[in-house]
């Protein structure tokens, strides 16, 4: 009996050699974006193998630490942390980076290197003991201040509309490496046989419309009026509610299939809980250039100054028709 479809994989082009076509074609892409991208995708092939393999290995469950956001570390959040910071350091192109788990500024030994990477190593955490999806999100900038001082706030303050590049691994039914050059939205699926990410959607397009939101509706009675009016838009209209507890895999959903996600500010969060720094801004600049739009509410999240590391802002992101219905009752 014949099956459906085709299973013998079409390798096609592997990410090295989509950069280095994407690089020749478009000479504003800073030729050590490619090895700054290999080193993220060869940390995040190694997270996909623990990530794989979780609870026959030692690696779930909490490290009895909080990151600067007062948040409690999962190993894993920690092992993501250390390896991403390996890959980077040994690029020799990036002088700094700023993650999610560390309080400060983490200056690489390469006091020469040009390129700032911001890192939210884990996202989703709590969804690691559950095998639930959860990912590693990355933003790329050019460092502002001389090379060889040391690296200052204001390398690492940038708007999100200073990123050369931005990025999430997706550790999903697949695992997906998904990046934007400023030259459209590309994905990649890894291969294990091939041990290797191989294009499988090029120039991604965020559909304009949804009929899909993502919200933590146990929230609901602590959100703004403007976003209470939109979720009961979104239930009259007899939209889906799909919200997986991670960020990215709620993103990727409507990247593919156009919807919502929202973040809105909360009780126990008053700015809201997302990090403009290393969450927020890669998502944006990744939304934008797929046709899609991304705002706290107020203004367009790449058009933020972000005064903190750590700052936490409101997210709405997704399908730009939804987003502008959304901000249509803000008053
Ligand atoms: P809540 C994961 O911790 C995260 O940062 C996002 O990935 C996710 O969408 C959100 O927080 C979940 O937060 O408050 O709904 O559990």
């Amino acid at each position: 009996m014949t099956h459906p479809g085709n299973i013998t994989p079409d390798l096609g082009r592997s990410l090295a050699q989509f950069l280095k076509e994407e690089q020749e074609q478009f000479p504003d892409i800073p030729e050590e974006l490619l090895p700054i991208l290999h080193a993220i995708a060869a940390a995040g092939k190694a997270i996909d193998k623990v990530v794989r393999t979780l609870g026959l290995v030692d690696i779930t469950g909490d490290q009895g630490t909080y990151n600067a956001s007062d948040e409690a570390q999962q190993k894993l959040d920690l092992l993501a942390h250390h390896w991403l910071l390996d890959a980077l350091a040994h690029t020799g192109a990036v002088c700094a980076v700023v993650s999610e788990e560390a309080p400060t500024i983490i200056e690489l030994p390469n006091s020469n290197g040009k390129y700032i990477v911001a890192l939210d190593p884990l996202d989703g955490s709590p969804n690691i003991d559950v095998n639930a999806h959860i990912g590693t999100i990355f933003s790329l900038y050019q460092r502002q201040t001389t090379q060889s001082m040391a690296v200052q706030q204001e390398d690492v303050l940038q708007k999100g509309n200073a990123q050369l590049a931005a990025g999430y691994i997706l550790y999903g039914t697949s695992t997906m490496f998904v990046y934007t050059a400023r030259h459209g939205v590309h994905g990649f699926t890894y291969h294990p046989a091939a041990d290797d990410f191989f294009l499988a959607y090029k120039a991604m397009q965020l559909p304009k419309s949804g009929r899909c939101y993502a919200i933590n509706d146990g929230y609901f009675e602590a959100f703004p009026g403007y976003v209470q009016h939109y979720i009961h838009r979104c239930r009259r209209n007899g939209y889906s509610a799909r919200y997986t507890g991670a960020l990215i895999a709620d993103f990727h959903r409507h990247l593919i299939q156009g919807g919502i996600y929202l973040y809105p500010p909360t009780k126990k969060h008053a700015e809201g809980k997302l990090r403009l720094v290393v969450e927020c801004n890669a998502l944006a600049l990744m939304a934008e250039e797929a046709g899609g739009a991304a705002s706290n509410g107020q203004q367009s999240i790449l058009s933020l100054q972000p005064q903190a590391i750590h700052q936490r802002v409101p997210l709405y992101i997704g399908a730009t028709n939804m987003v502008q219905d959304l901000l249509a009752a803000v008053v």
